[in-house]
């Protein structure tokens, strides 16, 4: 074999390896805390064109703005935020997602997600305004709202973006801790209290809180108390997802190429903060504006325990505003899969 072939063998290996993790199309960018972060994972399901574009479901109003998601495999709905002010509920019924109904509520809804799998209410994150809402499923009625401002400040249309909810029962078994070290093993509001705390994941970039992740406990009465104040990976967060299977959560960085980063709750002291433990994060298949993640066990007849679906939803509608994956293996989640 010649230099030339030889020369040339090696830039095909090379080649087909870069496309085979994702290197050529995704480039790693600088990681905080790099030392904890040794790499970025591929993207451990299929590729973003081969999973399910539900976009036509309703192509009108997703042009733009979805934000949120969040999976209710209990129930077999999948709740989507639109920051031009409209939730939406989709049902999964044989084997296909269908459009059940549309919230036109108004605010700059981010994120979404539910406290009781089996509950009759839905909760919201609004950007501008910085508050938690609170809203029937079935008369969908405003039931509550938290005012975040006073804790997270105005920060516009460059703030909270990520919402989920710890039950009790994880606060417990992650080990979580407040801002001063203490552990927090359950709400401090009993009966009064939603039975967990609420994390609110915001963007804030270019400040000194960019991605960081707020830990609320609210009160049924409007109130709350904030429980602590924790740093991530990267200086961007838009979405956080909960997986009550294993006790992981995902935070979604719409920053740097976007990343899902997964931590289990636990935390270090970092500075007059604290920062949640990074397991992992994973390359997510796409450049463009995703800010809605979620994820959860498969809602299919004869489904495994380990079949995991998530789903993505893109701000810029690029190349479908909402996809949904069936064969995401992350690490947390067993697999491989049956199909
Ligand atoms: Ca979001
Ligand atoms: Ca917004």
């Amino acid at each position: 074999m010649t230099l030339k072939k030889r020369t040339l063998l090696f830039l095909l290996i090379v080649f087909q390896a870069m496309l085979r993790t994702g290197s050529w199309l995704f480039p790693s960018g600088p990681v905080l805390g790099a030392d904890t972060i040794p790499r970025i994972l591929p993207w451990p399901g299929e590729k973003w064109e081969n999973a399910v574009d539900l976009t036509s479901l309703d192509p009108s109003l997703w042009k733009r703005n979805l934000s949120g998601i969040y999976w209710n495999s209990r129930t077999g709905r999948l709740w989507l935020a639109n920051n031009s002010g409209t939730f939406t509920v989709l049902k999964f019924n044989a084997g296909v997602f269908e459009k059940e109904r549309e919230y036109p509520v108004g605010g700059d809804l981010e994120a979404i997600t539910q406290t009781d799998l089996e509950g009759d209410s839905v909760f919201l994150l609004a950007e501008r305004e910085a508050e938690i809402r609170e809203y029937g499923i079935k008369d969908g009625q405003l039931r509550q709202t938290w005012s975040l401002k006073t804790c997270l400040g105005d920060l516009k249309n460059n703030g909270p973006e990520g919402l989920a909810f710890i039950p009790d029962e994880w606060l417990a078994k992650g080990g979580f801790q407040d801002s001063a070290g203490q552990v927090y093993n359950r709400s401090a509001h009993g009966a009064s209290g939603l039975g967990g705390i609420m994390l609110v994941a915001i963007q804030a970039v270019g400040r000194a809180q960019a991605g960081d992740v707020y830990a609320f406990d609210l009160k049924k009465d409007g109130t709350w108390t904030a429980v602590g104040k924790y740093q991530t990976a990267r200086r961007e967060s838009c979405e956080l997802a909960f997986d009550a299977q294993t006790g992981l959560l995902y935070i979604l960085h719409n920053i740097d190429g976007n990343t899902l980063e997964v931590t289990d709750l636990k935390s270090s002291p970092q500075g007059a903060d604290r920062r949640f433990t990074t397991l992992r994060e994973i390359r997510v298949p796409s450049r463009s504006n995703i800010e809605g993640f979620s994820l959860g066990p498969a809602e299919r007849v004869g489904a495994s325990a380990s079949e995991y679906w998530c789903f993505f939803a893109d701000d810029a509608n690029e190349r479908g505003a909402l996809r949904w994956f069936s064969r995401f293996s992350e690490s947390g989640q067993g697999g491989p899969f049956p199909f």
